[in-house]
C-alpha cells in the first residue's frame, strides 16, 4: 500500500531544504510521552546542523520518565530540555540554550557573516512547534490548534537578540508512519480517526506493557481484558444506545480522549530503558510513503 505525504508536509520538507544554507541550529521538538517514538531521527542527523532536543508536553508525561529520558540523551551526547510549550516560564531554559547552540560555530564551519542567527523548529504534527513559538516569542505569532495539520504556512518569527525562527507544518517520515497507530494516540496523525475501538484496545496494551495499566478505571477489575474493559467503561460513563446496549465506540472515543488531555495521570508511553515494543514498532499493513 502507497501512502502520499499530505501536500503541506511535502512542502514543508521543500522549505527546510531551501532554507537550510541560512539556519544555525535545529530545535527537534519531540513529545515527552513517547520522547524517541516521536524523532524524526535520521532526518535531523543528515541536515547536519547544530541541534537541541526539547521535549514538548512533559505537563503530561510522567515525571521520573522524562528525567531519565534527559538522563538518557544527555549519555548519547544530546543536549536536551523538558518544556510545557504553553507557559512562559517554562521555556526559558530552551531560549538560553538556543542563544548558545545558534552562536556556536561548528567544528570545521566557517561563521555566518549576517548578525541574526536562524533556528528551524522540527517535529511531528501537533508536537507544539507554533505554541512553542509563540512562548518564546512572548507574544501570539503563529496559529496553534490542538489538532495535526494546523500550520500550513511557513514563516520566520523574530525574537530579541538577533534571533528568528522558522514555524514549519508538522512532518512525518516513513519510520513514524509505520508506528501510525501509536502516533495517533498522542494526536499527530493527520486525517480522521476512524477506528477509536482498536486504537484504545492499542492504548490499553501500551499501558500494560509499560506497567501504566492500573490507570484504565476498571481494567484490572475485568481480569485485564480489552472487551470486558470497555463495556463495563461504557455503562459507567452512561454511554447507552437505545435499549440500554452499551455505545463502545463513544466509550473508546472517551478513553482516548481522556488520556491525550491528562485525564488518565501523566503517563509516558515509550520508557527511558527501553525502546517501543517491538510488537507495537512494526505494524503489519506498513504503509509505504512518497516524499
Ligand atoms: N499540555 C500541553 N499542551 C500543549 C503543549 N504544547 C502545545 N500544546 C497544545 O497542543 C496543541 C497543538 O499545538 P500547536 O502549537 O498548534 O502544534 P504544532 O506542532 O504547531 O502543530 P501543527 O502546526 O499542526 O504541526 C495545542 O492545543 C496546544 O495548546 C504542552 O507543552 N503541553
Ligand atoms: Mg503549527
Amino acid at each position: 500500500m502507497k501512502q502520499e505525504l499530505p501536500g503541506h508536509i511535502k512542502k514543508a520538507f521543500k522549505s527546510i531544504d531551501h532554507f537550510l544554507p541560512v539556519v544555525d541550529l535545529v530545535v527537534e521538538l519531540v513529545d515527552a510521552r513517547m520522547p524517541n517514538g516521536s524523532r524524526l531521527k535520521g532526518f535531523i542527523d543528515r541536515l547536519g546542523k547544530n541541534s537541541v532536543i526539547a521535549l514538548a508536553k512533559s505537563d503530561l508525561a510522567d515525571e521520573k520518565e522524562t528525567r531519565k529520558w534527559l538522563d538518557r540523551f544527555s549519555d548519547e551526547g544530546l543536549t536536551a530540555v523538558s518544556l510545557d510549550c504553553r507557559d512562559r516560564q517554562s521555556v526559558k531554559r530552551l531560549t538560553s540554550l538556543i542563544k548558545t547552540a545558534a552562536f556556536t560555530v561548528k567544528p570545521g564551519c566557517k561563521p555566518p557573516a549576517r548578525k541574526v542567527r536562524r533556528a528551524m523548529i522540527i517535529g511531528i504534527p501537533n508536537v507544539g512547534k507554533s505554541t512553542l513559538i509563540n512562548s518564546l516569542a512572548g507574544r501570539k505569532a503563529a496559529r496553534t490548534a490542538n489538532m495535526p495539520g494546523v500550520t500550513r504556512s511557513i514563516q520566520w518569527i523574530k525574537l530579541s537578540g538577533e534571533l528568528e525562527l522558522l514555524d514549519l507544518p508538522g512532518i512525518l517520515d516513513y519510520g513514524l508512519l509505520r508506528r501510525g497507530d501509536i502516533l495517533r494516540l498522542i494526536n499527530t496523525m493527520p486525517g480522521k480517526d476512524e477506528d477509536t475501538w482498536s486504537q484504545a484496545k492499542t492504548l490499553s496494551e501500551i499501558l500494560a506493557i509499560t506497567g501504566n495499566n492500573g490507570v484504565l478505571p476498571g481494567f484490572v477489575a475485568c481480569g485485564e481484558s480489552y472487551d470486558l474493559f470497555i463495556e463495563d467503561y461504557a455503562r459507567r460513563m452512561n454511554f447507552c444506545r437505545k435499549g440500554g446496549v452499551p455505545d463502545i465506540e463513544r466509550a473508546a472515543t472517551d478513553v482516548i480522549r481522556r488520556f491525550q488531555a491528562g485525564g488518565l495521570g501523566r503517563i509516558t508511553i515509550e520508557k527511558a530503558d527501553s525502546d517501543l515494543p517491538e510488537l507495537l514498532d512494526m505494524q503489519p499493513d506498513s504503509p509505504e510513503v512518497e516524499f
